[in-house]
């Protein structure tokens, strides 16, 4: 159920509020090392970086052989975690596909040792574990003859939009339900919004519950719209949400909107790469991002051998713990009504708000505008539900806390009202 009290194809994805992004690929091996050399930027697109021939960079595939991969286990971690939804890079910029496709031999099952549909086990293993199995597809295509560079003209594109649309048709039939598709590399000069309307009516006369992401419409490239995004934050208008990429936006789009986000610097597996945002930090973007009403999909670059890195599974574990007492002041709940505060975020749901504290104040938390008739305040995360005594205050509630923060990220309090 939504916020109007009617359930739509967005509904259980609003409710999932966390989801894991997964970067994988034929990069992944090289973990951002080409020629022995590290090389700048994300190591998903090193093929672009390094400049990279197509002809060598493909012959990676011929290399690809994750002995550790299990797609159940992946699952499981993301599920662990307390992540409803796993967005997986069926096409990255490099082409490279992690699905069997018959529109090209560039794909886990035919040019590579491996041999497995990676697609078809996580699609497998999501159906089991009831988690939601969702794609990123990059409109970019370095593979393509022409596709490679930032001012690229692709040979035969006509050609090249029939590969993408007969691409779509295998993933929206070939592995059940997919819960959205997540679009990326509009910037491409031959796009424009006719193509992404097609598709987009491709893709829903597919899988008519599909959710899609804005970065399908052609956005007009502007060096400082890209620059200011982190300021001014503006919706797109396509498809169902808004994709702020590496930020928070101070003012979140009016509709459904999601941030995704590495946990070091890079999507992809880079091992140079030890840039890692602090287990609290995560979890503090948690509870901002769902305190504005948004999603949180958080990455993991699996390594070329097919495993997570052990800081990414440390991390995942942490948001595991948070949630498991704090899981209700996240999952179904909608952006706070309430003033901005201090210290940190408010979530709610009908008749209860969650205090997501941050910034530990010494013994008195006050929440500014609060005019409800408050029933109990207590740490959400207290199984014994202790109560906290509080007063108000004119407009505001204060609350007295013990000194010293139960919880070293964010502590929530539970508040139940009449109004
Ligand atoms: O998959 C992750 C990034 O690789 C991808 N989006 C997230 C989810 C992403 N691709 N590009 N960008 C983010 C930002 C745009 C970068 C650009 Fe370029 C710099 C476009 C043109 C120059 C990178 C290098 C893409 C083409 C060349």
């Amino acid at each position: 159920m939504n916020s109007n009290g009617s359930a739509n194809h967005m509904t259980w994805w609003q409710e999932a509020r966390l989801g894991l992004f997964i970067h994988w690929g034929l990069y992944s091996m090289l973990g951002g090392t080409w020629k022995e050399k590290t090389v700048r930027g994300y190591s998903e697109q090193i093929m672009f970086w390094a400049r990279i021939k197509e002809k060598e960079y493909s012959k990676l595939s011929y290399k690809f052989y994750p002995k550790k991969f299990n797609a159940k286990e992946w699952v499981r971690s993301a599920k662990m975690a307390g992540m409803k939804y796993i967005v997986v890079t069926a096409k990255h910029h490099d082409g490279f596909c992690l699905f069997k496709s018959k529109l090209t031999n560039y794909n886990v099952v035919d040019s590579t040792p491996f041999k497995r549909d990676v697609l078809l086990e996580l699609a497998d293993a999501c159906q089991k574990e009831g988690i939601k199995l969702c794609l990123y597809y990059s409109l970019v295509d370095w593979h393509w003859v022409g596709g490679a560079g930032i001012f690229s003209r692709y040979r035969d594109f006509p050609k090249y939009l029939e590969y993408i649309k007969g691409q779509l048709r295998e993933l929206l039939t070939n592995y059940g339900p997919i819960g959205l598709m997540f679009f990326d590399g509009d910037w491409m000069p031959q796009w424009n919004s006719q193509i992404s309307d097609e598709i987009e009516t491709l893709c829903r006369s597919l899988q008519p519950e599909l959710i899609i992401n804005n970065r399908l419409k052609k956005r007009p490239i502007n060096v400082l719209n890209h620059l200011l995004a982190r300021w001014v934050f503006k919706s797109t208008l396509f498809g169902d949400y808004d994709t702020p990429e590496q930020f928070i936006p101070n003012n979140p789009p009016k509709r459904d909107w999601e941030v995704n986000m590495s946990m070091n610097k890079s999507f992809g597996y880079k091992e140079s790469d030890t840039d890692w945002k602090s287990e609290a930090l995560l979890i503090k973007n948690l509870s901002h991002i769902a305190s504005k009403g948004g999603n949180y999909l958080l990455n993991v670059g699996p390594m070329g051998s097919g495993e997570f890195p052990q800081a990414s599974v440390n991390r995942l574990k942490k948001i595991n713990q948070w949630l498991g007492g704090n899981g209700e002041s996240i999952y179904g709940t909608s952006r706070s009504t309430l003033l901005r505060q201090s210290w940190g975020w408010i979530t709610e749901k009908p008749g209860n708000l969650y205090l997501h504290v941050a910034d530990w104040p010494e013994q008195l938390l006050v929440v500014k505008g609060f005019d409800k008739r408050l029933k109990s305040a207590y740490f959400l995360a207290d199984g014994n539900k202790n109560l906290l005594k509080f007063k108000n205050r004119g407009r505001d509630l204060h609350i007295s806390v013990p000194a010293k923060s139960p919880d070293e990220a964010v502590a929530v309090i539970s508040l139940l009202y009449s109004s």
